[in-house]
């Protein structure tokens, strides 16, 4: 039987074929616009049955021995009931908001991402925290702050399209086929990342722009096209506000005298800024190497204003504006107390830019934890996350972890993080649960996740595991709904739509208005001004710069470069393996047999210098830490950079890449960290690789 869902093994929300006999789960396949040979597969995908029936496998809840030796296997009942008891305790001891929840990248940011938000907040709590600070919420927040919503660019009928620090055909596979699609029928490509990766191989135009640096490039790029004449003036008057000032602004930064700074020449600039703004309809995909840089909102913002300077805005081919389902708001926040401060509370204009994002600054969590600022957290849950190994700064995040009096982990896979959890509840995996998804509410059409078999082992699926301790924590009425499909359809009523018609439609989903382009022209653009704001008064109000890089670039992008003298490497956190998510799968053998392991890309001109061989041992260190990995001599690095393996930190807590990064100095609007470019030191170590097993 083939049923239609969505995978959730990675953010990408590829729609996709299951295939299941006698309630098992045989293969999947995703589905797309290309015929069957044309599609790209995912490993990821193909070992589907792999994941969802890996003995690795969290099937019974844990608790933690009373010795501490370990856990030991129990029912439901009792360690639901240790969780009610420990939210109770800390509550009466400290307050509400002395619990949080903190929510990583996987079970999706839909619905998923509302329930806990709605336990919280009925329990008293504002602090339900996501990782968005480092991962595209950060993003979405410059793009609304510039044109009301996040923008999604339909490179498939593109005729020039720029991919600015992401690599799709690793880690969105749709989009890269749209990108591929594109390309084949004459669209000129250009791809901006200080990596040469496959897609930079297949470019028209690669930068190899000095990482970080990204929001330099694109003011330069505005300057050059406000000087020639490209921008779309009309567009310019009748829908936008502070051109005057971001021209200004711009001109502080001519492709001649940044140039350099970027690793770029001032011709490249201006080759780049006059196709982008002169062959329409152009459509840029900014992604996440623009995130998990302490400037990525200033950065976003100036790359959003490129679209609408251009007049590609809301255009066929261009960036389209979404045209989110009307869904109902279940989060419950009106609830909170008035003076109930979230952790986060810094910054609040990042907690409150959209109705549903809430609290995104996940390094808040540890510094509330450690520092106790600005109140200290007592207990956490862990939902979908594994920060331990993801969130920069490792040491430090080990050292908050593992001083809370009470730590809940809601995973499938034991990981570092819930190895230090007083109790773990085993969820179910993307197979065997029903979800309203994220793509399906931010934007139309609506593509329901389908249970495609039930529940491997006694876990359960995250929407039971909340429902069920809000009943037990008391909120019986909020939590009324006994399935998934009940709370989908009260969420969707707005909508008109229930799951019984979107299982009807299950092939294509359903969309609920034919696409709409240019809409500005009927309504105002979701901004205090109802226009596209190059210059942003809120931000200015708030003592932020109006227009981006107002300021200037402020300190060093780049983590630790005030010491490059003792590290004197360019580290890039990068590549992420199509046969991963961050730091999932590795338990999988299929995946980890597959592929190229855990290695650090030295360029073969310093490893001659280091007489360094491919296979080879390397330590790698910042002022934070040291790991280990096994070289591979690459030319897709610049001499003096390497990349670095990303998300084995399970596997081998050697290879931790976040014991390299820093949580110090944060983006002051989106509290964004710098964990994805650092200076390092490098050393041949002389024991025998484990390149083999890893
Ligand atoms: N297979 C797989 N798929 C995934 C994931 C995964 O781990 N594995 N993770 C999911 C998640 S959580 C996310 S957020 C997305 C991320 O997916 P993408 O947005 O594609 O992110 P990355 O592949 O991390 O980085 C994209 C590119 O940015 C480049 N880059 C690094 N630093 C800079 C810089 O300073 N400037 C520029 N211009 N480029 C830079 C990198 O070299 C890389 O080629 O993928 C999702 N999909
Ligand atoms: N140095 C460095 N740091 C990074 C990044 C980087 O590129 N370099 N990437 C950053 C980015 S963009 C992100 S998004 C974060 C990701 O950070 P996390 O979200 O913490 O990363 P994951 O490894 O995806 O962890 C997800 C956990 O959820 C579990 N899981 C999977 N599916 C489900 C489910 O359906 N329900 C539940 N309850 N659990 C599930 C998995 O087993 C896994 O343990 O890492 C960030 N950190
Ligand atoms: S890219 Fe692969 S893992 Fe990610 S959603 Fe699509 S099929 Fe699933
Ligand atoms: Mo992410």
């Amino acid at each position: 039987m083939i049923i239609d869902t969505v995978c959730r093994f990675c953010s990408s929300c590829c729609p996709i074929e299951a295939e299941v006999e006698e309630g098992r789960l045989l293969g999947a396949r995703r589905k797309s616009f290309l015929d069957p040979d044309k599609r790209l597969s995912c490993a990821k995908l193909a070992a589907a049955p792999e994941i969802v029936y890996s003995p690795a496998r969290l099937t019974k809840p844990l608790v933690k021995k009373e010795d501490g030796s370990g856990f030991r296997e129990t029912g439901w009942d009792e360690a639901l009931e240790r969780v009610v008891a420990a939210f109770r305790h800390h509550r009466q001891a400290s307050g509400p908001q002395s619990v949080a929840w903190l929510r990583g990248m996987a079970a999706d940011w839909g619905a998923p991402w509302d329930y806990p938000n709605r336990l919280m907040h009925a329990f008293g709590s504002p602090n339900t925290i996501g990782n968005g600070s480092i991962c595209f919420v950060a993003r979405d927040f410059a793009h609304t702050y510039t044109y009301g919503s996040m923008a999604f660019p339909e490179a498939k009928s593109a005729k020039c399209i720029i991919v600015w620090g992401k690599n799709d055909g690793n880690t969105a596979l749709g989009a890269a086929e749209g990108i591929h699609w594109a390309k084949e029928h004459g669209a000129t490509l250009i791809v901006i990342d200080p990596v040469r990766t496959a897609l930079a191989r297949t470019a028209d135009i690669w930068l190899q722009i000095k990482p970080g640096y990204d929001g330099l490039l694109a003011m330069a790029m505005i300057n050059e096209i406000i000087q020639n004449n490209w921008h779309d003036t009309e567009f310019i008057a009748k829908y936008t506000v502070g051109f005057e000032r971001l021209r200004e602004v711009a001109a502080r930064y001519p492709a001649e005298r940044v140039a350099e700074n970027l690793w770029l020449t001032a011709d490249q600039i201006r080759e780049v800024a006059r196709l982008y703004a002169t062959v329409k309809p152009a459509a840029i995909i900014d992604g996440n190497g623009l995130d998990m840089h302490r400037e990525v909102f200033d950065t976003t913002r100036a790359v959003a204003m490129l679209r609408a300077l251009t007049g590609n805005l809301d255009k066929p081919g261009g960036d389209v504006l979404p045209q989110p389902v009307p869904a109902r708001n279940i989060q419950l926040r009106e609830r909170l107390a008035a003076d109930a401060v979230p952790i986060t509370c810094d910054y609040s204009l990042f907690n409150t830019f959209s109705e549903t994002w809430g609290n995104q600054v996940q390094g808040c969590v540890v510094d509330a934890i450690l520092e106790e600022k600005p109140y200290p957290l007592k207990m956490v849950v862990v939902q979908s996350g594994n920060p331990l190994v993801t969130m920069a700064d490792a040491t430090r995040t080990h050292a908050a972890f593992a001083k809370l009096e009470t730590l809940v982990v809601i995973d499938m896979f034991m990981t570092e993080t819930g190895k230090l959890a007083d109790v773990i509840l085993p969820a179910s995996s993307c197979f065997e649960k029903t979800q309203l998804n994220r793509s399906s509410i931010r934007n139309n059409p609506i593509i329901l996740q389908n249970a495609v078999i039930d529940p491997v082992g006694d876990s359960w699926p995250d929407w039971k595991i909340v429902f069920e301790l809000g009943r037990r924590l008391g909120y019986g009425e909020e939590f009324a709904w006994q399935t998934a499909e009940e709370a989908i359809d009260f969420q969707l009523e707005p909508a008109g739509v229930t799951v019984a018609d979107l299982r009807a439609n299950g092939k294509a989903g359903l969309r609920l208005e034919a696409a709409m382009y240019e809409k500005y022209r009927d309504q105002p653009f979701k901004t205090p001004s109802g226009k596209v704001e190059f210059f942003s008064s809120r931000l200015a109000e708030a003592g932020f710069a109006g227009v981006p890089f107002e300021f200037g670039l402020g300190d060093d992008p780049i983590s630790f470069a005030d010491q490059s003298d003792e590290y004197p490497v360019l580290g890039v956190s990068g590549s992420r393996d199509i046969r991963f998510t961050n730091s999932q799968f590795r338990t999988i053998p299929a995946l980890l047999h597959g592929g190229v392991g855990c290695v650090v890309d030295i360029h073969p001109d310093d490893a001659a210098r280091q007489g360094v061989a491919e296979g080879d041992l390397i330590g790698i260190s910042t002022p934070k830490g040291s790991i280990e990995m096994t070289a591979r001599l690459s030319t897709a690095v610049r001499p003096g950079m390497v990349r670095l393996a990303w998300g084995w930190g399970d596997f081998d807590p050697r290879a931790s890449l976040n014991r390299l990064t820093e949580d110090d100095k944060r983006g002051p609007v989106s509290g964004t960290s710098t964990s994805r470019s650092f200076m390092c030191r490098l050393q041949k170590l002389e024991r025998a690789s484990v390149a083999k097993s890893r």
